[in-house]
């Protein structure tokens, strides 16, 4: 396989991937390295056994760092383990969320038939290719002139057939889903997206919202999920306490704050990098970012689909499959 030598070639070579993510803009920060709280936590102090903030309710679940349990992945190099912080064994979930390591030279697994994928690059970086198609993407801001992006979306026919592989030791995040069209545009497919989180416009939040809000893929409806980056300085907060239909999967990449999460009083949780929240559909879920720095966090969000087509509880792969299927 043939690797791409300048971000100008790569471009030329796939229509898909728009301008915006091809065109290079100086980095806010070009010496950091990805997110490195997410895979080493600043120390506990408590260092007792079997202590965690971790719980898992009826609409949410909260896993720390020293909760993930770390798994072999079918099909992918057995080098590579994952561990999954959200899935539809959860209540309601439709999709997983899923930190995965691999060590350097290691290769991804095809996703299932009918899947599409999202990768954030947490650390290290990765090669995504296709016979002579292939992007470097990072997480260190300026790891070089051919490194196009530290995110990319991979719509389903994709996700089975290119390859995935690690360069150096490299921690992703994963976020999987049975693609589901939209029974009114059944013909617009998704398309390969890529980039770096700080090169996306921010968006507006809504007054009274202040957080600085910014989404990674384009806000069509052939997209059938969103992925949120979320910052907020600290003492910042959510004005509404949200109840929606979508649900969460939500990985904090730096900071620390509080997180009040279920119905009545709900539950208050101290949160920081590193830790993961699902949230099922209509969980009550509001934050604020304490100090000393910028609260960031991804979030996967379903999006533009009629909820009588998506009622999610159990559902999970076998009753998406009918997506497939075209039966609506
Ligand atoms: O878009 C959202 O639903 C987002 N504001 N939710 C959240 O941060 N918990
Ligand atoms: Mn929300």
């Amino acid at each position: 396989m043939r690797r791409v030598t300048s971000r100008s070639r790569a471009v030329s070579r796939v229509a898909l991937v728009s301008d915006q993510m091809a065109s290079k803009r100086p980095r806010a920060d070009e010496t950091q390295s990805g997110y490195p709280e997410v895979m080493h936590p600043k120390p506990r102090g408590e260092g007792l056994p079997g202590l965690t903030r971790s719980r898992n309710e009826a609409d949410h679940a909260v896993i720390t760092p020293e909760s993930r349990v770390w798994c072999g992945l079918p099909g992918w190099d057995p080098r590579c383990s994952g561990a999954y912080l959200a899935s539809p064994q959860m209540n309601g979930a439709l999709f997983t969320m899923c930190l995965v390591k691999m060590p350097n030279g290691a290769c991804a697994g095809p996703a299932l038939p009918g899947v599409e994928r999202f990768i954030l690059v947490v650390e290290g970086g990765i090669t995504a290719a296709l016979s002579e198609m292939s992007f470097r993407l990072s997480a260190v801001k300026s790891g070089g002139d051919d490194v196009v992006g530290e995110y990319i979306y991979l719509p389903p026919d994709k996700a089975s057939t290119w390859s995935i592989k690690a360069e150096g030791a490299t921690t992703i995040l994963m976020f999987e889903q049975v693609y589901r069209p939209s029974p009114h545009r059944i013909d617009d497919k998704p398309s390969v997206e890529l980039g770096f989180i700080d090169d996306k416009p921010t968006l507006d939040p809504g007054a009274p919202e202040v957080f600085t809000l910014r989404k990674l893929l384009p806000l069509e409806e052939r997209f059938d999920f969103n992925i949120h980056v979320m910052d907020f300085e600290p003492g910042q907060f959510l004005h509404c306490n949200e109840m929606h239909y979508n649900q969460h999967g939500m990985l904090m990449l730096e900071g620390q704050g509080i997180y009040r999460l279920g119905q009545g009083d709900g539950r208050w949780y101290h949160l920081r990098a590193g830790d993961a929240v699902y949230m099922a559909p209509y969980c009550p879920q509001w934050y604020a970012a304490l100090e000393p720095g910028r609260t960031r966090y991804v979030l996967y969000k379903d999006t533009y689909r009629d909820p009588l087509l998506t009622g999610s509880t159990g559902a999970g792969y076998k009753h998406n499959a009918k997506y497939q299927a075209g039966i609506f």
